[in-house]
C-alpha cells in the first residue's frame, strides 16, 4: 500500500470524481415509465424515437475494433420517425398481409410480412447454463492508487476513472424465476480499461462449492431442477442437491453461507462481492503477490427474512432487479470499495497454514485486512436488457498486465468454459464485437471471419510474421503495456488425477463461520436447513447430512436433527477449535441508509393524516429514503399527493421501514373474495394496514406513528416501548428516529432468542 497519501484524501478525491460524473437527477419515487407522459389518444405526427429515460445509459460508441466513434449512443439505436424494413424501406403498413384481395390467401412475396415473422420466430437465445437470471448497470470505477506498490494494472493509479458495466444474477434459476430465493448471487464486474478490458466474475460468497473445475457440472446438474420432473426451480430445498452436497462434502462450506442470511440477500446494493480465487498481481519490478478480491458495499451487508424472502417470490419476483433500477433511477447510487487481501507468493501459496489454492477457503479479515483500492459506483441504469444485461459475456481470463491468475484448479477450469458457452448462447466466435462486450483498447487481434462478423479489416495479412501488411500487427514489450503472464515455477511433478492433502479438510472453516455468527443469524442457519431437509424425500439424504453437520458443530447439528424428528449423530471426525471472525456477522454495526423504501400510511378521508405529508415525503428524501404514500385508493390526497400503493397493491416486504400518519378504516375494497389479503371481516383499521403493521413488526422492521396513526399501530399488535416502534408528536421526529433505526437494518432484538 502506498503510505506516502492518506487513505481518506484519496477517498474523498475519488469521491469528488465519481460525483462530477454522474449527472445529478430529481430525487424521484419509482415508477416513471417514460420520457414523456404518453398522450391518451394515439399520436398521430411522425416523430422520432424517444431519448433514454435520464437514469439510462448504454454501451459506449465504439467501432467493432475498439475506437472510439463519437456518435451519440442513440445512434445505434432505431432511427427515424418512419417505420421501416430492416433494410430501411419505409413501410405504409404493418397491421395487414399482403394477400390475394381482402378474403384471399396470403402472398409468397409479402417480404415485410417474412422478415417481421422469422425475426420474430429467432429471438430467443439460449439462456446462461448458470446465472440466467441477471440484472446489470454502468457506473464508473476510481482507483485510489494504493494498489500501485502491489500491481502495475493503469485502472487501479490514483485518480483513474474505468467505465464499468456490472452484472448481478442468481445461479440455479431460468431467466424468468424469482430474484429473491435462497441462492448464491453472482457479481460480474467488466472494467473497460485502456489496457484491455478486465473482468473480475466473483460471487457474493467468498468460498464455492467444489475444489476442482472438473466437478462443476456435477454440482450444477445437483442442485438444477429434477431432470424427470423439472422441478423445484431456483432453489436448492430438493434430493439431488442434498444428496449431492451431503456425499461430496467439501461443498458443505458453500452450503452453510447459502443457509445463512447471504443466500438471501436485500438487494444487490447491500451485497458483499468477492473474487473467490487467489490471484496474482505483478508489481511494476515483476514482483509478485498473491490476492483475494473483495467488493465492499457501502451500505452494508443486509439480508432478507426467509419468510420475506418466500413471500416476495410471490408478490415481487423482480425486487432485486427493480430494486437495483429504483435505486439508481432516483438518484441513490450504488457503491462499492475494492479491496484487495495481500498475501507473500511463496512456494508453499499459503497463508496462516490455509491453502490459498483452495477455493473452499478464506482467509478471515483479522489475519489480513482487506485494503481499500479504489471505489466503483453505479450510475446508470441500461438502455437495453437484451442488448446489454442479456448479452454481456465475462470472462475470468480476461486480465489486463498486473493481474494474473494462479493454479487453483477451479479457476483453471473456469478459463476454459467462459469461452466456450458463448459460442453456444451468443452464436458464434464474434461476441466480443457486440457493443457491449467490445473492448475500449484499441483491437488488432488478427481473428477473421465467423457469424455476425461486425468488423471491416483492412490488409491481406491476418499472420504472423508477414510483410504484405507491413509486419502490422505487431507484438509488444511489457513496457509497452503487453500482457507477461508470471513466470511462475512449478514444482518438479508428474501427472496425475488428484487434489494435496490440504484440500481433505472440508469441515473446520464450515465450523469457523458457524461460530462467527450471532445467535439471531444462527437462528435464521438452523431454521434454512430445517426448511430444506424438510423439503427432502429421502431419509438417507437428511441422516447424511446430519452426519456432515456433526462434524461441523455439535450443536448446530442437534438443534437442526430436532426440527426434523430425527436423532443427531456423532461427528466422525476430530473438531479444530477455530477462533471466530467477527467481520463474518452482518449485526451490529451502523450503516447508510440511501434507497431504502419508507412506506407512509395515510388515511386519505383524514385532513389530520394527510397534514404536512408534502414535508414530510421531502423529509424522507432528504434522508436519502425513497417514501412511497400507501392510501385507500389510488391517484391523488391532500393537497395533491401521489398515491404509490393502495391497501390491495401494498404489501409489508417491500418496505425497508413503517410510518404511520392515519388509522384509515376499511377501504371500498376491503373484501375478502376481492383481495385475499383483506382476510376476516374487521373493524375500526383497514384490514391490510393492520397485516402491514403486523408483517413489519414481525420482520423486525422499524415502525413510527403518530397522531391518528397510533391507532394503527396498536390495531398491529405493536405498542410503544417494543424494540424499533417509534411514538412521537409529528411525522417529522418520528422520521428522524425511525431512519437513525433504519442504521442498523432491523430491530434485531425483536427476533426471538
Ligand atoms: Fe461461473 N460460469 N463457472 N463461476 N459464473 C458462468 O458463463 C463455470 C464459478 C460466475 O453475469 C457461465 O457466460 C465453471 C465460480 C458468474 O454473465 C459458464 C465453473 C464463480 C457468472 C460458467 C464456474 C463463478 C458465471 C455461464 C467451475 C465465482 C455470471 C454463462 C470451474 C467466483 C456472469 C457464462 C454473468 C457464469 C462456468 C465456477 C461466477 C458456463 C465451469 C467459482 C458471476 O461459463
Amino acid at each position: 500500500m502506498d503510505p506516502k497519501k492518506p487513505a481518506e484524501a484519496i477517498k474523498e478525491a475519488a469521491g469528488a470524481v465519481v460525483s462530477k460524473a454522474a449527472s445529478l437527477l430529481e430525487p424521484t419515487v419509482p415508477g416513471v415509465p417514460a420520457p414523456e407522459p404518453p398522450s391518451l389518444e394515439e399520436p398521430t405526427q411522425p416523430r422520432g424515437p424517444l431519448p433514454p429515460k435520464p437514469d439510462q445509459d448504454g454501451p459506449q460508441t465504439r467501432t467493432a475494433t475498439g475506437a472510439e466513434t463519437g456518435a451519440p449512443k442513440t445512434a445505434v439505436g432505431p432511427q427515424g420517425a418512419h417505420l421501416t424494413t430492416a433494410d430501411g424501406l419505409r413501410l405504409r403498413d404493418t397491421d395487414h398481409s399482403l394477400k390475394a384481395g381482402p378474403r384471399g390467401p396470403t402472398l409468397m412475396q409479402d417480404h415485410h410480412l417474412r422478415e417481421k415473422i422469422t425475426h420474430f420466430d429467432h429471438e430467443r437465445i439460449p439462456e446462461r447454463v448458470v446465472h440466467a437470471r441477471g440484472s446489470a448497470a454502468h457506473g464508473v470505477f476510481v482507483g485510489y492508487g494504493t494498489a500501485t506498490p502491489v500491481c502495475r494494472a493503469g485502472f487501479l493509479a490514483e485518480g483513474v476513472e474505468t467505465p464499468v458495466f456490472v452484472r448481478f444474477s442468481t445461479v440455479l434459476g431460468s431467466r424468468g424465476s424469482a430474484d429473491t430465493v435462497r441462492d448464491t448471487r453472482g457479481f460480474a464486474t467488466k472494467f473497460y480499461t485502456e489496457e484491455g478490458t478486465f473482468d473480475l466474475v466473483g460471487n457474493n460468497i467468498p468460498v464455492f462449492f467444489i475444489q476442482d473445475g472438473i466437478k462443476f457440472p456435477d454440482v450444477v446438474h445437483a442442485a438444477k431442477p429434477h431432470p424427470d420432473r423439472e422441478i423445484p426451480q431456483a432453489q436448492s430445498a430438493h434430493d439431488t442437491f442434498w444428496d449431492f452436497v451431503s456425499l461430496h462434502t467439501e461443498a458443505q462450506h458453500h452450503t452453510l453461507w447459502n443457509m445463512s442470511d447471504r443466500g438471501i440477500p436485500r438487494s444487490f446494493r447491500m451485497m458483499e462481492g468477492f473474487g473467490v480465487h487467489t490471484f496474482r498481481l505483478t508489481d511494476a519490478d515483476g514482483g509478485t503477490s498473491l490476492v483475494k478480491f473483495h467488493w465492499k458495499p457501502r451500505l452494508g451487508v443486509h439480508s432478507l427474512t426467509w419468510e420475506e424472502a418466500q413471500l416476495l417470490g410471490g408478490i415481487d419476483p423482480d425486487f432485486h432487479r427493480r430494486d437495483l433500477a429504483d435505486a439508481i433511477e432516483a438518484g441513490a447510487r450504488p457503491e462499492w470499495e475494492l479491496g484487495i487481501q495481500v498475501f507473500p507468493d511463496t512456494p508453499a501459496q499459503t497463508f496462516e497454514g490455509i491453502d490459498l489454492l483452495d477455493p473452499t477457503k478464506i482467509v478471515p479479515e483479522e489475519l489480513a485486512p482487506v485494503q481499500p483500492i479504489g471505489r466503483m459506483t453505479l450510475t446508470h441504469n441500461p438502455t437495453n436488457f437484451f442488448a446489454e444485461t442479456e448479452q454481456v459475456a465475462f470472462h475470468v481470463g480476461h486480465l489486463v498486465p498486473g493481474v494474473d491468475v494462479t493454479d487453483d484448479p477451479l479457476l483453471q477450469a473456469r478459463l476454459f468454459s467462459y469461452l466456450d458457452t458463448q459460442l453456444t448462447r451468443l452464436g458464434g466466435p464474434n461476441f466480443k464485437q457486440i457493443p457491449i462486450n467490445r473492448p475500449h483498447a484499441p483491437v488488432n487481434d488478427m481473428l477473421r471471419d465467423g457469424f455476425h462478423y461486425d468488423a471491416v479489416p483492412g490488409g491481406v495479412a491476418p499472420y504472423r510474421p508477414n510483410s504484405l501488411d507491413g509486419g502490422c500487427p505487431f507484438v509488444a514489450g511489457a513496457d509497452e503495456h503487453a500482457f507477461v503472464e508470471a513466470p511462475v515455477r512449478i514444482p518438479d511433478s508428474a501427472k496425475v488425477r488428484e487434489a494435496p492433502a490440504s484440500f481433505a479438510d472440508h469441515f473446520s472453516q464450515a465450523r469457523l463461520f458457524w461460530r462467527s455468527m450471532s445467535p439471531v443469524e444462527q437462528q435464521h442457519i438452523v431454521l434454512a436447513y430445517t426448511f430444506e431437509l424438510g423439503k427432502c424425500y429421502e431419509q438417507a439424504i437428511k441422516e447424511r447430512q446430519l452426519r456432515a453437520l456433526a462434524n461441523i458443530d455439535a450443536e448446530l447439528c442437534d438443534r437442526v436433527a430436532a426440527g426434523l424428528g430425527l436423532p443427531a449423530p456423532e461427528a466422525s471426525e476430530p473438531q479444530a477449535d477455530v477462533a471466530p471472525s467477527p467481520a463474518l456477522s452482518q449485526v451490529g454495526g451502523e450503516w447508510p441508509t440511501e434507497g431504502r423504501m419508507v412506506g407512509i400510511v395515510v388515511d386519505a378521508d383524514d385532513p389530520g393524516s394527510l397534514e404536512g405529508l408534502p414535508t414530510l415525503r421531502s423529509a424522507v428524501f432528504a434522508a436519502g429514503g425513497v417514501p412511497l404514500v400507501v392510501a385507500g385508493h389510488g391517484g391523488l390526497v391532500g393537497d395533491g399527493v401521489a398515491v404509490q400503493r393502495t391497501f390491495a397493491t401494498g404489501r409489508s416486504v417491500e418496505l425497508d421501514a413503517l410510518l404511520l400518519a392515519g388509522a384509515p378504516g376499511p377501504a371500498a375494497d376491503a373484501i375478502p373474495s376481492r383481495d385475499v389479503k383483506a382476510g376476516a371481516a374487521s373493524l375500526g383499521v383497514d384490514p391490510r394496514v393492520r397485516l402491514l403493521v403486523e408483517e413489519c413488526f414481525r420482520h423486525a422492521k422499524a415502525i413510527g406513528a403518530w397522531g391518528p396513526g397510533v391507532e394503527a399501530l396498536t390495531a398491529g399488535g405493536a405498542t410503544e416501548g417494543d424494540a424499533g416502534v417509534v411514538v412521537g408528536n409529528d411525522g417529522e421526529t418520528v422520521l428522524a428516529e425511525v431512519m437513525g433505526l433504519l442504521g442498523s437494518h432491523r430491530a434485531w432484538q425483536r427476533f426471538p432468542a
